[in-house]
């Protein structure tokens, strides 16, 4: 790339753009805000600043022409087929990620997936170095890009360099698995700040470095020896990400948001009880768990169709991948199953949506929900769960939440579950359809104060502060 006009303080680097591209029936291109949990929760930091964002399109081939969206310049690094392969359906998508959420699924090692995901870095990194002005703050994020942060700074050894992983980091002896793991801990090295969802994430990091590599780490640091005998001390700590959630609160407020969640408990067949699953159809979710046991609650007759449904909304991702096209099989077959032997004409067991909604849907089908189901055997975070708090401002509602989220970390006031413990989901999604109303009432008020405390900003700017303390508002590292 040609060394840009314009170079930027602040720059964020995702394996995604922001957007998605939508072509109309005559051929003109525009671009929209994609959804996903990183989108939703970086959006309202860049729009505040003069920020470039680096990133893939989502479409294999030449990348569009750099344009400026919704106050943001995005910058589309290219992807080939090949490379869509190697980096990001084999290394990223069927390596790190089963590896880094404890091997669900046995992750596959491939020389030719890291050797891909090592050039596809590589061009991350270059395009970072092309638009950071002198000293300017570089915002990497996530697994896929865990090598940009070393290459980086052998480029521009200038810049502020920080890292954040959205999802969960193994301990050290799944990490250990890892046959490149000594090239991704030393590309993670690259950063001067290195932020994780929970305490436990940054101190399994500090672990593999101490156990994998033999460096020194006190506290949350660890240092780093450099070529000509100097050190470097990286930080490693904690900084749960949130969502923006004065903003959700709003739309969920508005009269058309709570009519539509009144015309969905209308369609549903205005049950008494309304239970809800929001998630990417990803196997890290529990879906499968949950629909067990809300199952075998409709075999043991504890719950029935029309009084109680079960909505799940399985968002469509990773389709070409093996273990996602599996896991699809399983959950419809189950749905099938459960509709077949429970549902009645008009009123089926469980309601599934195998496709993406827009915003407003999803508050009113928060607003909805008598019971929401996060029930994943691991999860980086889990937005679902926040956002779901947020939406009910009316202190209605009741959380059912895996104690494998990060959100549980926070949200300690939900029925909290072990999702492998099908007996135990049961009784504790029972509990919250039955729990006293002013119980619910006091759990969802104290859960809603922690969301609204630490948001979306906050999280950005104790990031950012931290990173750069000339940066952001002096929140101060959780
Ligand atoms: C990763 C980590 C971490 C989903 N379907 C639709 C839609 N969504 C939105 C949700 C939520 C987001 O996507 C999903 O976020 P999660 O946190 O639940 O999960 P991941 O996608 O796995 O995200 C996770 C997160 O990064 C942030 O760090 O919390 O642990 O795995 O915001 O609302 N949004 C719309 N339509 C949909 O159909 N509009």
């Amino acid at each position: 790339m040609a060394v840009a006009e314009h170079r930027y303080d602040l720059v964020v680097v995702a394996n995604r753009l922001p957007v998605d591209r939508v072509q109309d029936n005559e051929g003109n291109v525009s671009w929209s805000k994609s959804p996903g949990g990183l989108v939703t929760a970086m959006e309202s930091v860049m729009i505040d600043r003069d920020g470039a964002w680096i990133g893939w399109s989502g479409d294999p081939g030449e990348a569009p022409e750099p344009f400026d969206e919704n106050g943001m310049h995005l910058h589309a690094v290219p992807l080939s087929q090949d490379e869509i392969e190697n980096h990001y359906e084999g290394f990223s998508n069927e390596t790190l990620w089963p590896l880094y959420h404890d091997v669900i699924v046995p992750p596959r090692y491939r020389r030719r997936w890291f050797e891909g995901y090592h050039e596809v870095n590589q061009r991350f990194a270059q395009a970072a170095a092309d638009l950071a002005a002198p000293g300017a703050t570089v915002w990497v994020h996530d697994y896929q890009l865990q090598l940009v942060p070393a290459m980086l700074r052998e480029l521009r050894p200038d810049v502020q360099i920080g890292w954040f992983d959205h999802i969960p980091f193994p301990s050290v002896e799944l990490f250990a698995q890892l046959p490149w793991r000594r090239q991704v801990i030393e590309g993670l090295l690259g950063a001067d700040l290195l932020g994780f969802q929970r305490r436990a994430d940054a101190e399994n990091f500090l672990r593999v470095c101490r156990q994998l590599l033999g460096l020194s780490t006190r506290g949350h640091t660890v240092t780093v020896p450099g070529a000509d005998g100097a050190e470097r001390v990286v930080r490693a700590a904690a900084f749960p990400i949130s969502i923006d959630a004065s903003g959700l609160e709003e739309l969920a407020r508005t009269p058309e948001v709570q009519e539509r969640a009144k015309q969905i408990r209308h369609d549903l067949g205005d049950p008494r009880q309304v239970l809800l699953g929001v998630d990417r159809l990803d196997y890290t979710k529990g879906i499968r768990h949950r629909l067990k046991a809300y199952e075998e609650l409709l075999t043991d007759g504890v719950l029935a169709p029309p009084d109680t449904v079960l909505v799940q909304v399985a968002t469509p991702s990773r389709e070409r991948v093996t273990a996602y096209i599996e896991l699809r099989e399983q959950v419809e077959v189950t749905v099938g199953r459960a509709n077949g032997d429970f549902g009645q004409l008009g009123s089926p067991a469980i309601h599934y949506l195998h496709q993406s909604h827009g915003r407003s849907e999803m508050a009113a089908l928060y607003l909805a929900a008598d019971v929401m189901l996060v029930t994943p055997l691991r999860d980086g975070m889990n937005l679902v769960a926040k956002e779901y708090v947020t939406c009910r401002f009316d202190e209605g509602g009741a959380l059912v939440l895996s104690e494998f989220t990060g959100a549980a970390g926070e949200l300690d006031r939900a029925f909290i579950c072990t999702p492998h413990d099908i007996g135990g989901l049961k009784r504790t999604i029972r509990e919250a359809l039955d729990a006293d109303p002013r119980d619910k009432r006091r759990r969802m008020r104290s859960m809603r104060r922690r969301v609204r405390e630490n948001d979306v900003r906050r999280w950005a700017d104790s990031f950012l502060c931290a990173l750069n303390p000339s940066e952001g508002r002096a929140t101060g590292e959780p």
